[in-house]
């Protein structure tokens, strides 16, 4: 294929990026793949595509699980960073949930500030603005941020760094809430980032921060989800570590099922920590997930998945079937690419972010297509790529599932529903 080596771009790290230990053991390494969301324009399908490492490693000491490769963020997030929050009316519902329930516990009104870090098209933040709460949006993505500030957002379009974090508490005070959904893993700076949340809370603040957890994507073999933006996994054990370092305590957590299943943690400068975290905590040591052990045969099955899907896909092939995917997103990529699905084997992608629309599938070069395409094409099957939307999907393509179409989930056992 078109690999090419671009050093300069990326860095491979020798030390943990929570605790700096060198002592970093492999879990998984799924080799050189494109960047998952850097979507491919049409008119360049010949042309090479940038390629990065993408290993996995475990750090013994703080319990972190992390890629070794940092691609610089000028690369990672371009002016068509395609991804926008609000497509899904599931995450949609459930940001209004975060923010009222957020806005009822404290007690917010028009002398409070809310933060969000990555704010995207201010998704969440619309809802505080909606009850007359001050919010102060960050997301460095152009395409997101403006649509933010047409609603009503404040947005500033940078990225967050420690050294923002002092500016903004200078220049806007202190927040009572910080939001950081999906953030914290893409930061290049894991512990700036988390120090910089510090320094823009008030004592009495919350940080409530989501990502996805570790202990699902191992148990169901979720490694779809490893890609370049995502530089760390996160367990709650890694967490703890990693906050307490910053004087943040980590009192509350709830388990969520959103991207395959994700943790909010609710992190206060003072500690006062619950059940829901002991608890939790405890489960992690028992399972393992502390220890280099626990990963010591996920290489194997997520081949084995890889073996799996691509048999299945392959014996329809030989029977004559024609397939398509759902979902051009990020974790389809990894997906693709790792298990060599191209646009011989998947004949187009749907989704339905216009913004994807006509390009094509890194790597893999499938081209994206409004999902509109499956009853135009009613393709035979169609690989759910965003298996974690799979029943808003469902009932979106109930026509096209009652005509006799049916849907293959790969993770985390590929088959077909
Ligand atoms: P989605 C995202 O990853 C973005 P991705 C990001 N990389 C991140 O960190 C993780 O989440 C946590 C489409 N869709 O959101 C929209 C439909 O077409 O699961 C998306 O393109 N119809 C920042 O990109 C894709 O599917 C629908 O009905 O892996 C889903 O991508 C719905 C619900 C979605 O994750």
């Amino acid at each position: 294929m078109h690999l090419q080596q671009h050093k300069d771009l990326s860095v491979t790290e020798t030390a943990c990026r929570s605790c700096g230990s060198s002592t970093l053991v492999p879990i998984l390494n799924l080799g050189r793949t494109p960047l998952a969301d850097r979507l491919v324009r049409a008119e360049k399908a010949s042309e090479p595509e940038l390629t990065f490492p993408l290993n996995v490693v475990f750090c013994p000491e703080c319990a972190l699980v992390q890629i070794d490769e940092t691609v610089a963020p000028e690369i990672l997030y371009t002016d068509d960073y395609p991804y926008y929050s609000s497509i899904s009316p599931d995450l949609l519902a459930r940001s209004r949930e975060n923010a009222l329930a957020r806005a009822a516990e404290r007690g917010l009104d028009s002398s409070s500030l809310v933060i969000e870090l990555a704010s995207n098209d201010g998704y969440l933040l619309k809802n505080y603005v909606e009850q007359g709460i001050p919010v102060l949006g960050i997301d460095p993505a152009q395409g997101p941020a403006a649509d933010a500030e047409k609603i009503g957002v404040r947005t500033l379009c940078t990225f967050f760094t420690e050294q923002l974090a002092q500016e903004i508490a200078e220049q806007y005070g202190q927040a009572d809430v910080i939001h950081g959904n999906n953030v914290l893993a893409h930061v290049k700076d894991t512990n700036g980032f988390v120090e910089g949340i510090r320094k823009a809370l008030k004592p009495d603040g919350v940080a409530v921060i989501e990502m996805p957890h570790l202990l699902p994507l191992v148990e169901h073999i979720e490694f779809d989800t490893i890609y370049h933006e995502h530089h760390c996994y996160f367990s709650l054990t890694a967490l703890d570590n990693l906050f307490r370092r910053h004087g943040l305590f980590i009192n509350r957590v709830e388990q969520l099922s959103i991207h395959g299943g994700s943790l909010r943690i609710f992190a206060e400068p003072t500690e006062n920590v619950g059940p829901s975290v002991t608890e939790l905590l405890a489960l992690e040591r028992e399972v393992g997930l502390d220890s280099a052990e626990y990963f010591r045969e996920f290489a194997q099955r997520v081949d084995a998945l890889r073996d799996k899907l691509m048999a299945l896909l392959n014996g329809l092939k030989a029977e004559g079937k024609s397939i398509a995917a759902y979902g051009a997103a990020a974790k389809g990529a990894t997906m693709i690419n790792y298990c060599g699905i191209d646009h011989e084997m998947i004949d187009f992608v749907a989704d339905l972010n216009v913004n994807k629309h006509g390009r094509l599938m890194p790597g893999g070069k499938i081209p994206i297509r409004s999902p509109e395409a499956l009853l135009e094409e009613r393709p035979d099957y169609v690989l759910i790529l965003a298996w974690n939307f799979i029943d808003e999907i469902a009932a979106q393509q109930a026509e096209y599932l009652a005509g006799g179409g049916k849907f293959i989930v790969p993770v985390p056992d590929p088959k077909v529903l």
